[in-house]
């Protein structure tokens, strides 16, 4: 029957305030499973090497300053651009390991506590795109985030940001979310990982729907 209905890849996305360890997590967690056999590739977002992801990169490092509402957007046209990509990738039967999300998309630009743009409305532009199938939320206090070697330059690595950031975040978290506690060793968190993502990955083989974010 699999072979008549090869399942479809699964979408499993990480979030969590900058150095919470997403992206090892997501690095070793498309190695661990393309040693089982399993078509997995690694995206993020922001894509900086499109035209808009170019336009929100320059945002991000200072270059330019960019209205928030308007930079909110290009964020979530970034996204829109890649959603056929993205679909037939999972249609193709590949996994996609996916480094920051919609759910970033809203707690960022939530975190600004900005007149008009409260989570509601950050959350509009992204209705409509696919939803991962599992959310692994890699969850440290900001504190102990930047114990781990301080923060870069860009603009939004800075304690306070990040802290508003993980409380936005936490109103966010929804049926796909699963929270994992990131303060612990590399093996003991992608230990947990393996099993969140391997889960999503026989849910989808076994043909559980696609659905859509936030409708
Ligand atoms: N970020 C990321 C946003 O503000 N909105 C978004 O939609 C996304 C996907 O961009 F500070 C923020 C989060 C982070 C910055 O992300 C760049 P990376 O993962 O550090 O490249």
């Amino acid at each position: 029957n699999t072979a008549k209905h090869p399942g479809r890849g699964a979408f499993v996305l990480f979030e969590g305030v900058d150095r919470c360890g997403k992206t090892t997590q997501s690095q070793r967690l498309v190695q661990h499973l393309k040693g089982k056999g399993v078509d997995a590739e690694l995206w993020r977002f922001p894509d900086r090497f499109t035209a808009i992801g170019r336009m929100i990169d320059s945002y991000l490092t200072g270059e330019t300053d960019t209205d928030d509402a308007a930079v909110h957007l290009l964020f979530s046209a970034n996204r829109w651009e890649k959603r056929e990509a993205m679909l037939a990738a999972l249609r193709a039967g590949r996994t996609l390991i996916v480094d920051r999300y919609a759910y970033s998309g809203a707690a960022f630009t939530a975190a600004k506590n900005l007149p008009g743009l409260d989570l509601e409305w950050c959350k509009a532009p992204d209705k409509g795109l696919p939803a991962p199938d599992a959310v692994i939320f890699l969850a440290m206090t900001p504190e102990a985030a930047a114990l781990r070697g301080g923060y870069g330059n860009e603009r939004y690595e800075k304690e306070e940001m990040q802290r508003e950031v993980a409380r936005q975040f936490h109103l966010l978290a929804d049926d796909r979310w699963q929270t994992v506690d990131a303060a612990r060793s590399v093996e003991d968190v992608e230990a947990e990982v393996r099993r969140i993502a391997e889960d999503a990955v026989a849910c989808c083989l076994e043909g559980a729907p696609l659905r859509v974010l936030w409708a």
